[in-house]
């Protein structure tokens, strides 16, 4: 049986390498600014998206390498992302993982500085890449296309907006779906592409991780909602039922709580669905499926 547990920790190991990777060259500026970004990138994140980058390069037979710079970058979006939800204009939030919120830790003007370098750092990442290994610029070019989509304002970014802009308001199911579909599942869509494309997929297998990434991330917004209400503050490292404080409307709070288990479910199954041409090369994305439903954090 698949070891996802193992495959984690190893792949989680080689992108924390990765990430350390990148500061080597911030030695003219050591300063504050360089601290804040890496206090949030190291503050334990379990790194979904990198890991889902690199098992989808591995299912169209790429490699972990072919990747690992892309997969960084990914991860540098998503901390940024977090930083600035945390700040006191956004959800104001004094604890991430157990630890000060960056804002917190530091202050509010290095804690927004810290998220813009982290998004631009990420675009640095990905074009560099592009300039040593000139064979590979066109795809490197649709991945940077696709990473900046998924991030701003017609993917994360617009899905932040309509989720603040519908606090305390009454949303419908359609609505909360097309919402969670932008702020969380653009990106975990685009690290699957991302993975896909830079391996060496085929434009079915593109596609078919396309929709699989699509699935998992609207699934694991649902599992966040459902976290957010059973979840305990050990397990999230932060107060629960914010999402009630802040009067959003959530999975449970428009289906209820058991019709939400049921939507996760019916997503994974169709995720599940779409790596049947990989065989024995997608166990590792079936495993991190399941994975995004069960979580604890
Ligand atoms: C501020 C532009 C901007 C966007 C913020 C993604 C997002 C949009 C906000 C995060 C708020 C939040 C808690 C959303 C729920 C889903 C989510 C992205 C959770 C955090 O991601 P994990 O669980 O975090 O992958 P770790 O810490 O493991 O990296």
């Amino acid at each position: 049986m698949f070891d996802l547990k193992a495959y984690l920790k190893a792949k989680q190991q080689a992108i924390n390498a990765a990430l350390g990777k990148l500061w080597d060259n911030s030695e003219p500026y050591p300063t504050l600014l360089v601290q804040a970004m890496r206090y949030s990138l190291e503050a334990g994140g379990k790194r979904l998206r990198p890991v889902l980058c690199i098992a989808a390069s591995e299912a169209v037979g790429g490699s972990e390498a072919d990747v690992m710079p892309a997969a960084c970058a990914l991860e540098l979006i998503h901390t940024y992302s977090l930083i600035h939800d945390d700040l006191p204009a956004m959800d104001d939030d004094d604890l991430r993982r157990g630890k000060p919120t960056c804002h917190k830790a530091f202050n509010e003007t290095t804690a927004i500085l810290a998220g813009d370098a982290l998004q631009a750092a990420a675009f640095e990442v990905l074009a560099t890449e592009g300039r040593n290994k000139r064979g590979d610029a066109l795809k490197r070019l649709e991945v940077i296309y696709l990473i900046a989509r998924a991030a701003g304002y017609l993917g994360m970014v617009q899905g932040q907006m309509m989720d603040i802009s519908s606090e305390g308001k009454e949303i419908t199911l359609g609505e909360l779906e097309r919402l969670h579909r932008l702020k969380t599942g653009a990106l975990i869509e685009a690290s699957v592409q991302t993975g896909a494309i830079l391996g060496g997929g085929s434009s079915q297998e593109i596609a078919a991780l396309g929709a699989y990434g699509r699935h998992i991330g609207l699934a694991f917004q649902v599992a966040d909602d459902i976290l957010n209400v059973e979840g305990t503050p050990e397990m999230l490292g932060k107060p629960v039922g914010s999402d009630r404080a802040h009067q959003k409307a959530t999975c449970p709070s428009l289906m209820g709580l058991e019709q939400a288990k049921v939507r996760a479910g019916e997503l994974i199954d169709s995720a599940l669905e779409e790596l049947r041409i990989f065989g024995k090369k997608g166990e590792p994305l079936a495993a991190l499926a399941q994975y995004v439903v069960e979580r604890t954090r």
